[in-house]
C-alpha cells in the first residue's frame, strides 16, 4: 500500500533495479531481464505522485538523462516526462525499471495498491527484486480461496523458500 506521508518529500530519478552508476551496456544487459515482472499502482483515491519517462524501459538512457539522473539533478526536469494522474479506481501497469521518480504531498491523502505479478522463470532475478526489504512476513496470513490467488501464493511461498536466509542485497544504494 502506498500512502502519503507526514512530511512532503520526493524521489530521485531511478529505475528499480539498475543503478544510475550502470553503463548504457549494463544497462540494456538489465533491461533484458523482465525481474520485476509488471508492477501496477492502483489508485483508491486521486493520486498525481509518479512521473515516468515513457518507453524507458526499452532503452539505455540518453546523454542528458544520465547527466540528469548522476549529478546533483537527480530531481530534475526530463524531457517528456509524463505525471501519471489516477483517479480513484484507475489502475496502472508499468515495468519498474522505466525511469521514474515521485512526489509526495502530505497533505492530499493517497492511498494506492502497490504490487507486481512476475514468471517463476525469472526467479532468481525476481527474488532480489521483490524481497530485498523482507521476505513477505504477511504470507502465511493470507489465506485465499480463489484457485488464481493460491497459484500465486504458492509461487511466492516458494520464491522465499529457496532464498530464505540469503543475503539478497539491495538492488539500488541509498
Ligand atoms: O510512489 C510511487 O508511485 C513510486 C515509488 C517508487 O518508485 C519506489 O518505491 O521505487
Ligand atoms: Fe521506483
Amino acid at each position: 500500500m502506498l500512502i502519503n506521508p507526514l512530511t512532503d518529500f520526493s524521489l530521485e530519478w531511478h529505475r528499480d533495479d539498475v543503478k544510475a552508476e550502470a553503463s548504457a551496456e549494463e544497462e540494456l544487459e538489465k533491461l533484458k531481464i523482465p525481474d520485476g515482472g509488471t508492477q501496477f499502482n492502483l489508485a483508491l483515491c486521486e493520486d498525481s505522485c509518479l512521473i515516468v519517462v515513457p518507453k524507458t524501459h526499452k532503452r539505455a538512457r540518453n546523454d542528458e538523462e544520465r547527466r540528469i539522473t548522476t549529478t546533483d539533478e537527480r530531481k530534475g526536469v526530463i524531457e517528456g516526462e509524463l505525471l501519471v494522474e489516477l483517479g480513484p479506481g484507475d489502475c496502472v501497469f508499468y515495468n519498474n525499471n522505466i525511469l521514474h521518480r515521485a512526489t509526495y504531498n502530505s497533505k492530499i491523502k493517497r492511498i494506492t495498491l502497490h504490487g507486481s505479478y512476475g514468471h517463476a522463470i525469472n526467479g532468481k532475478a525476481r527474488a532480489q527484486n521483490i524481497l530485498q526489504f523482507g521476505q513477505a512476513e504477511w504470507l502465511p496470513r493470507f489465506q485465499p480461496k480463489d484457485p488464481n490467488l493460491q497459484s500465486l501464493r504458492s509461487h511466492l511461498q516458494v520464491l522465499i523458500d529457496e532464498n530464505k536466509g540469503k543475503d539478497l542485497k539491495y538492488s539500488l544504494d541509498g
